[in-house]
């Protein structure tokens, strides 16, 4: 069943980690790996997460519930070194576009984050399928 789509922002999920930059200090056990977990359901991207530091191995695991195959790309994962595990299949490198995720799959990336910013991902099967990625430095008091 098809359903027609007109605003763009109508029926794309839009999946928002707000990457809080929080003083060291506010977290008092040093966290050698920091976690983003991505869920992809009903053709959207859900995502829930810690508050993230920058410089810090990130891991982003993406699972696909969904009965179809989807994508995770990212042009984040573009310029930096980013260890892809998909399937078994560990991928290393710069230029990672990101990777296909059939029916109840899972992948993760681990990346570095060395810049704040807007990153986007989103599925290159399902065009409308995008999310952000928000790094945000908020001061400490
Ligand atoms: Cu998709």
């Amino acid at each position: 069943m098809q359903h027609k789509r007109r605003g763009r922002f109508h029926r794309i999920g839009i999946a928002t980690l707000g990457i809080l930059l929080v003083g060291g200090t506010l977290l008092s056990n040093a966290q050698s790996q920091q976690e983003v977990n991505v869920t992809i359901k009903d053709y959207k991207f859900q995502t829930s997460q810690m508050p993230l530091q920058l410089h810090t191995d990130t891991i982003i695991r993406v699972k696909n519930l969904d009965n179809v195959r989807h994508d995770f790309g990212s042009q984040m994962f573009l310029n930096t070194l980013t260890h892809v595990e998909s399937n078994g299949v560990v991928t290393y490198g710069k230029g990672v576009e990101g990777a296909y995720l059939d029916p109840g799959q899972e992948a993760s990336f681990r990346l570095v984050l060395d810049q704040t910013g807007r990153f986007q991902f989103q599925c290159s099967i399902h065009q409308d399928m995008k999310g952000e990625i928000l790094l945000l430095i908020v001061d400490a008091v």
